[in-house]
């Protein structure tokens, strides 16, 4: 048979209804869906764990055992008995964890302790290490 320009052949059934579009593809379209419906945005929230950092004290021949524990009390509100076992640990390893802290927090300890160490005449390190 010859068909026309304006002839088409129908091939099976049409679709009862129009094809399912993604929500992004009718955004594309400019098609905000049927009245009554809405789209809903499910944002995933990203969390990043920040860097963490080590607070360290080194040991010495002179800075007093009391004013160890003291920094300890003071700069990393240990309790008396907590600060006690940590400047023994350093006395007797050599360095010793204080806490662990955020960069700008590890800074702050860091540079407390030095400060109150030298207005104390006590050659007492304090360093921070990346975890
Ligand atoms: N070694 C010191 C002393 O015998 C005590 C001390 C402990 C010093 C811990 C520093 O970080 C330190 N007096």
């Amino acid at each position: 048979m010859m068909l026309s320009t304006n002839q088409r052949i129908e091939v099976g059934r049409p679709p009862a209804v129009a094809p399912r579009l993604a929500d992004d593809d009718r955004r594309r379209r400019n098609d905000p869906g049927s009245p009554g419906t809405a789209v809903i945005t499910k944002t995933k929230t990203q969390t990043k764990r920040p860097n963490l950092y080590r607070v360290l004290l080194l040991n010495d021949d002179y800075t007093p055992m009391e004013f160890v524990v003291h920094v300890l009390e003071r700069f990393f509100n240990k309790d008396r008995e907590t600060a006690y076992r940590i400047m023994m640990h350093v006395h007797q390893h050599g360095i010793g964890e204080c806490g662990i802290y955020t960069y700008e927090v590890a800074e702050t300890k860091v540079t407390q302790v030095m400060d109150f160490s030298r207005k104390h005449q006590h050659p007492l390190q304090c360093v921070m290490e990346k975890k």
